[in-house]
């Protein structure tokens, strides 16, 4: 027999913010147009049925009638969950919201409860931005949900929560292994397509919680992975090494193997040359357009979705995994991934970074990165007598333009291509009437490994030296600021053969290995030994430009491929996988 259920929830908020509407909606699948706030308190019920138990909400509105004080309790009393409803267009209906909770916590105590912003379908007056209605769920303990009751947008969801949270189902974590099917499959491929809408949303949120690095913060933005994580069931962690610059880790399923799905929550700042608003998502043409849709806040969508889809099907995974949305990607990575896996001790099998790679290459070989800073000390005196003193730009001058005729001869590799430098910056000097003491650069070195760290760096000193003897009076030197190694991981590895064949059953394309993209969080997980690629939509031209912009369709792409690769990996052990990697030839 069916277990049968019913609950009282209240539902509450400012007047306007459209309860009724959510629960007629919901009850009676009505958007009311003809409103008439409701008088006293009223209830209308819903019936679901949850994994096999049979719940009836009685959704209980008070209508706005504040002055009723004895309406009230009797309202209040007996309530077995809580909706607190405001409307996103409206500040002030969220700034009230702490207030309704009190209200009905004093009642009825620690009640669950969702809280829900309406009217998400007005996206161009919406007010209230979302990582600040997703940090005050969290302190509340409440669960958020973003609705429209017009176009019935996450409606159900949202009523649905409530019910789960009062029954108290928890997923099981069981390490059962998952049996993929040809049908599961394909019903994952279909879930993911019934998702565009929430891709779009989920990636407009992400681009308009502004993460512009430098000066980096990337909690606002950390606040909406978060929430949508742990709707998703995943177990969450955040962790920060310097206050604000927020990484997120997230978990789904539990044991061994372990599957890391990675991107960065940081952008670079927009410049110029914008015809679109760079941090408010335009949606045209099948494109996303707006600042880090394609670097990396897509591909960052593309994951979550993933793990959407694969919760949607409510399954057991035989393994754990981690999406890991990280701070500082623009920079050396130092408050993000490199300190996840050497500070956090995060481990897993292996990794897929999210870049662009139009959700149809698969990218395994990085350049090594090779950051130097050449400083040079002259002698400062005064502008009248420069004979007097050693002049550091002059000298750094010389040497920069014997450093841009460094040619590094040696043959393109094929994944990597060639070697490269630019001169970054350039530093000297404090005014005109003086000749200055001291002048720095610095340097970027891509290399392949045709070359190694010392043939640069000697190939530099020799330069430095020879330069020295030409201007007396300054002294050079040269300092690595950052050394990474080139990596490439094996092709045989199962990891790239799950993806290759994935990226081919989903798109009917061959797919290509490439090199260079995404290459520091690639990097970093190879040298700490995980076997890491980069994948996902996006091109990687748009990287940093005016108008970036990323294909809705590449989204799906991406999403369906991974969630495929995580079956795949998920439904081996860990003895298989290890058993397949003994294969590889070194
Ligand atoms: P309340 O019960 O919280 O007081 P209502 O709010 O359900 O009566 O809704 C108040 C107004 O907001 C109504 O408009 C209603 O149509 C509108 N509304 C409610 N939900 C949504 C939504 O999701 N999207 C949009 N666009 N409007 C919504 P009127 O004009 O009748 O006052
Ligand atoms: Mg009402």
């Amino acid at each position: 027999m069916q277990e049968e259920y019913v609950f009282k929830i209240v539902v509450i908020g400012d007047g306007g913010v459209g309860k009724t509407s959510l629960i007629l909606t919901l009850t009676e699948n009505r958007f009311p147009t003809d409103y008439r706030p409701t008088l006293g308190a009223d209830f209308a019920s819903y019936k679901v049925d949850l994994d096999g138990k049979l719940v009836t909400l009685q959704l209980w509105d008070l209508g706005g009638q504040p002055s009723f004080a004895h309406l009230r309790s009797f309202f209040y009393t007996e309530a077995k969950g809580g909706v607190i409803v405001f409307d996103l267009t409206n500040m002030r209906s969220f700034e009230n919201v702490e207030k309704w909770h009190d209200e009905v916590t004093s009642i009825c105590g620690k009640i669950p409860i969702v809280l829900v912003g309406n009217k998400h379908d007005l996206v161009d007056e919406r007010r209230v931005p979302r990582h600040e209605a997703e940090q005050l769920a969290r302190k509340l303990g409440a669960l958020y949900f973003e609705t429209s009751a017009k176009t019935r947008f996450k409606v159900d969801e949202a009523f649905i929560a409530a019910a789960r949270l009062i029954l108290g189902i928890r997923e099981e974590a069981k390490a059962v292994p998952l049996k993929v099917t040809p049908e599961l499959r394909k019903r994952l491929l279909e879930v993911i397509d019934e998702s565009e809408d929430y891709a779009i949303n989920l990636l407009r949120d992400l681009i308009s919680a502004q993460s512009v690095n430098p000066p980096g913060w990337e909690r606002g933005v950390a606040e909406i992975v978060l929430g949508e994580l742990y709707r998703i069931g995943a177990q969450t962690e955040i962790y920060e090494k310097v206050e604000g610059r927020t990484n997120v880790v997230g978990r789904l399923g539990d044991g061994e193997p372990r599957l890391m799905l990675a991107a960065h929550l940081d952008v670079v700042a927009p410049g110029d040359g914008w015809i679109y608003p760079p941090f408010r998502a335009t949606v045209k043409e099948g494109y996303v357009i707006g600042r880090g849709s394609a670097d990396a806040k897509g591909p960052l969508t593309s994951m979550v979705l993933a793990l959407y889809a694969i919760k949607k099907l409510n399954l057991q995974l035989g393994g754990t995994v981690l999406l890991v949305a990280a701070a500082d990607g623009e920079a050396a990575g130092e408050l993000g991934m490199k300190y996840l896996l050497k500070e956090r001790k995060i481990n897993v099998d292996y990794a897929i970074i999210g870049g662009n790679t139009r959700s149809k290459n698969i990218c395994v070989a990085e350049r090594g990165i090779l950051w130097l800073k050449v400083v040079c000390r002259g002698r400062t005196v005064h502008a009248s007598k420069p004979h007097e003193g050693a002049n550091a730009v002059q000298a750094l001058i010389k040497l920069l333009g014997k450093v841009s005729e460094i040619k590094f001869d040696v043959p393109p590799h094929p994944l990597m291509g060639e070697v490269t430098m630019n001169i970054g910056s350039i530093q000297g000097g404090t005014g005109i009437n003086m000749v200055p003491g001291r002048a720095e650069a610095t340097i970027d070195i891509r290399y392949t490994p045709a070359i190694t760290e010392e043939e640069i760096i000697s190939r530099l000193t020799e330069i430095i030296r020879e330069t020295e003897e030409e201007v007396k009076g300054v002294e050079m030197s040269l300092e690595v600021i950052l050394s990474e190694p080139p990596t490439e991981i094996n092709q045989d590895q199962f990891l790239v053969q799950m993806l290759k064949k994935n990226v081919e059953e989903v798109t009917g394309e061959k797919m290509e290995l490439v090199g260079e993209n995404e290459a520091m969080m690639t990097k970093v997980c190879m040298l700490n030994g995980i076997p890491a690629v980069s994948f996902g939509p996006g091109e990687d031209e748009q990287k940093h430009r005016p108008n970036e912009k990323i294909s809705i369709k590449e989204l799906l792409t991406a999403a369906k491929v991974i969630a495929l690769t995580i079956f795949d990996i998920l439904s081996q052990t860990k003895q298989q996988l290890q058993t397949q990697n003994q294969k590889i030839r070194v």
